[in-house]
């Protein structure tokens, strides 16, 4: 595959790739239904664009109202391999015919096994590995923790500024955003500690490794590195808004922890599985995690998380501390299997890389027009744009919100992101054809003329 190629052999699940609007955003079946949400879901549930789907796959989204729209969002990045592809499909078909659930630590099947043996494989370093398989992104995050503690026999957890690891309540701890994850949720686990991320957009000159001194200072000086049982951190930071460290912030971090016998968590949850144009965005440091947590794009839109790293650390738990009804479900485990077998025969690296080939340019002439955007970031198909008054580091959060609305009445599913709420972040599935892409890009460009 090339950025040349127009990319339109890759799987659509039957749905045309076009955006065809054929009723005002949302359409009027979409309004009903989300009248119906109002009075039967929890007001704390919201939702970012009420068109209600019915069918997806490549780069589209269908609508009740048989609207078309351009997915630039992936679900948050969990249909890396296009939705419903037919690897993921045919996986879980069989499995749920064949039986749904015995529980792994009652019964196990093979399955789950062989996703542990792929984690095993794929993840960064040669060295021995194990698994263990959750539910969710936070419960992995969760797990890491709790193995981290009973292997260092330590209690403080090391996270960054604008760190995200989930809505759990030691999630929600080490989770950095007030509002909306943590406001009047608290109080929070104790024995979390936060020390700086490398930022290079607003870190007034200073460099990754300098960003990486003051944060191990801290740890050092404020909380004691003997203390730490694990430092956690996302290779690129995905809710925090697509930060992208400085070279060597991360290494620094990784090379810190291993020299104070503290346990590395790359929390590759949103970045993981093909995502940034690596196997997990570690790589690209050639940093090898003492532990990583991954979910999201595992499986294709099944629930499923991981817990991989070192044999040594994942086995100081003692039997039974670490398990769930539900982790590793069977059919979940199937779709794995099958994202997983896709990914590695479909060679999905170089599709998010032929994305950010052909995003990036477009993204930069939009710079020179539009002030606005201060900073275009990221890696693969994990980009973003940071909106910012014109001459200034000010967050435009209004102006994010504001494009995001124009994109959404315009059938593109995009998404903002980020501490200050002014990032503009595109995760297409990598099933994206070229030429939606670049439609959703004109009509991105479109939104700023609007607002220009
Ligand atoms: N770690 C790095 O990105 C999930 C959150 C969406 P769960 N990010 C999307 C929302 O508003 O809830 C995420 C992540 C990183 C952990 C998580 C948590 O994963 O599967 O949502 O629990």
């Amino acid at each position: 595959m090339t950025a040349t190629t127009d990319r339109t052999d890759l799987p659509t699940n039957g749905v045309a790739q076009e955006r065809r609007l054929v009723t005002d955003i949302p359409g009027p079946r979409s309004q009903a239904l989300q009248m119906r949400k109002t009075s039967a879901v929890s007001g704390g549930v919201g939702v970012t664009l009420p068109v209600y789907v019915v069918k997806a796959g490549g780069g589209v989204l269908v609508d009740v109202d048989d609207n078309h729209l351009i997915d630039m969002g992936s679900g948050i990045a969990v249909t890396t391999v296009g939705n419903a592809n037919p690897e993921v499909v045919a996986g879980v078909q069989k499995q749920v015919e064949e039986f749904t659930h015995t529980c792994f630590m009652v019964t196990p099947y093979a399955g789950y096994v062989e996703v542990c043996e792929a984690l095993n494989r794929l993840t960064p370093g040669d060295h021995e590995k194990r698994s263990a398989l959750f539910n969710s992104g936070a419960e992995a995050v969760e797990n890491a923790v709790k193995i981290a503690r009973a292997y260092t026999k330590r209690t403080a957890v090391v996270v960054v500024e604008h760190g995200y690891h989930g809505r759990t309540n030691l999630t929600m701890a080490l989770t950095a955003k007030s509002m909306p994850y943590k406001h009047s949720f608290g109080p929070f686990a104790p024995e979390v500690y936060r020390v700086p991320t490398s930022y290079p957009f607003r870190d007034r000159g200073l460099k990754g490794p300098e960003m990486a001194k003051i944060a191990t200072t801290r740890i050092e000086k404020e909380i004691g590195a003997e203390n730490v049982a694990a430092i956690i951190i996302e290779p690129i930071q995905g809710e925090g808004g697509f930060i992208v460290p400085g070279d060597g912030y991360f290494s620094a971090m990784a090379d810190f922890a291993t020299a104070n016998g503290i346990v590395f968590v790359a929390d590759e949850i949103q970045s993981g599985f093909c995502r940034t144009g690596d196997w997990f965005a570690s790589e690209y440091e050639g940093v090898v995690p003492d532990l990583i947590t991954t979910a999201k794009g595992i499986a294709g839109g099944m629930p499923l998380a991981a817990v991989t790293g070192r044999a040594e650390i994942m086995d100081s738990v003692h039997a039974g501390g670490l398990g769930g009804t539900y982790g590793g479900n069977p059919v979940a485990c199937a779709a794995a299997l099958g994202a997983i077998r896709w990914m590695e025969d479909n060679d999905a690296n170089a599709l998010a890389k032929e994305i950010e080939a052909l995003m990036v340019p477009r993204l930069k002439a939009m710079a020179e027009q539009f002030p606005s955007i201060g900073d275009i970031r990221g890696r693969g198909a994990m980009l973003a744009i940071e909106l910012v008054k014109p001459g200034t580091l000010d967050p435009d959060a209004e102006l994010a919100a504001a494009l995001n609305k124009y994109c959404h009445a315009h059938g593109v599913v995009t998404l903002t992101t980020g501490t200050y709420g002014n990032v503009f972040r595109f995760l297409p599935p990598l099933t994206m054809p070229k030429a939606l892409l670049e439609e959703a890009l004109t009509v991105l460009e479109q939104a700023f003329e609007a607002h220009a």
